[in-house]
């Protein structure tokens, strides 16, 4: 069993090629939720639907978020009649009494939808009123998340990394916003003083995630090490699980030049520094690394290098190797210390 840790991007890109290396049927892939958000009473989960929509074939690999061909009538009409009615366009947090108030799992990041500030495609909306849906019947984030993958014909188990709330939230000098609201109606432009993963502390690993991190090693693809990977590392369990099983981390930097997104920003915010060396420094659990050709950081563990760009399913193969490569290494030295 390989478990991949998945944020938005890069790890679902990672994925595009390691169905040749990593038998699916063996697979498990978490995903990250705290950039998840409730918009107009939908949960939507962006990091999740990327592998989903990525293995049933659907996505949108122009954004790598979305449905390829998805039309906007309803975000479109949305919209337009919002600004009839004299609704502004700027994200619309719910009250502070209400964002604890509806489906638990939506904590701390309830948006109005009386500004749809995300792009939301009719057929991906479809996907967040059947999740919403099941989750109000009573199902678990973990239960519908694999129902959804059933019906997208996924082989590999996709799980969330918890059925309990977990807000990526960005403090900046002015407010607090939502990863989201960072993100897109922001462009990831504001000053980043920290960033906190509310309700981490009394969150809970979905029992899954913990049961495939123990059964076998890990591949923590190039996705952002604080706000797809981070949230992860915040809960109670998963660093003590991840520091018992063999992990390759692949760097999403080459030295201090960042593939793509706020990855750099983040990570200077939060203290580290924003390289492969400071990537190395948050991964303390990490046996081994997989670094780009031009990158002559020298790490205290082993680590093998090939191009790690990402524009292929070539590219993707080609990184996951290199991965397995990086796996058969630790596995060398745990039997040349045994
Ligand atoms: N990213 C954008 O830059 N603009 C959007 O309007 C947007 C909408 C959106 C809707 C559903 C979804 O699953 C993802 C969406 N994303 C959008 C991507 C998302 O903001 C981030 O790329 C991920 O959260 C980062 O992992």
């Amino acid at each position: 069993m390989t478990t991949f840790l998945a944020g938005g991007t890069g790890t679902p890109k990672l994925l595009a090629g390691a169905r040749e290396v990593f038998d699916p049927a063996e697979t498990t892939v978490v995903g990250n939720t705290g950039d998840d958000v409730e918009l107009g009473g939908l949960l939507v989960c962006p990091d999740v639907d990327t592998v989903l929509f990525a293995g049933g074939g659907v996505l949108d690999r122009e954004t790598w978020w979305g449905i390829e061909g998805d039309e906007s009538t309803t975000h479109d009409y949305l919209g337009d009649l919002a600004e009839r009615a004299g609704v502004d366009s700027e994200p619309r947090y719910l009250p502070d009494d209400r964002q604890t108030a509806g489906r638990d799992i939506a904590d701390w990041r309830r948006f109005s939808g009386a500004s749809e500030f995300m792009f939301i495609g009719d057929r991906d909306r479809a996907v967040h009123t059947l999740r919403s849906s099941l989750l109000d019947e009573g199902h678990t984030l973990t239960e519908v998340t694999r129902r959804l993958a059933d019906a997208y014909d996924l082989d590999v188990d996709l799980v969330p990394m918890s059925d309990d709330p977990v807000a990526s939230i960005i403090h900046t000098p002015d407010r607090e916003l939502h990863f989201q609201e960072f993100w897109v109606a922001e462009a990831g432009e504001p000053a980043v003083e920290d960033v906190e993963f509310r309700g981490a502390d009394s969150a809970t690993a979905a029992e899954p995630a913990v049961d495939a991190l123990r059964e076998g090693p890990v591949v923590v693809g190039p996705s952002n090490p604080v706000t797809s990977i981070g949230p992860m590392l915040a809960l109670d369990g998963i660093r003590d699980a991840l520091r018992e099983t063999p992990v390759v981390a692949v760097s999403p930097f080459v030295e201090d030049e960042v593939f793509s997104g706020p990855a750099a920003k983040l990570m200077d915010a939060v203290g580290h520094d924003p390289s492969t060396a400071g990537v190395a420094e948050v991964y303390d659990f990490a046996d081994a690394f997989v670094l780009d050709a031009e990158d002559d950081t020298s790490l205290d563990r082993p680590v093998v290098r090939t191009d790690t760009s990402l524009d292929s399913a070539a590219d993707a193969e080609r990184v996951a190797e290199a991965c397995r490569d990086a796996l058969a290494r630790v596995d060398e030295a745990a039997e040349g210390v045994a």
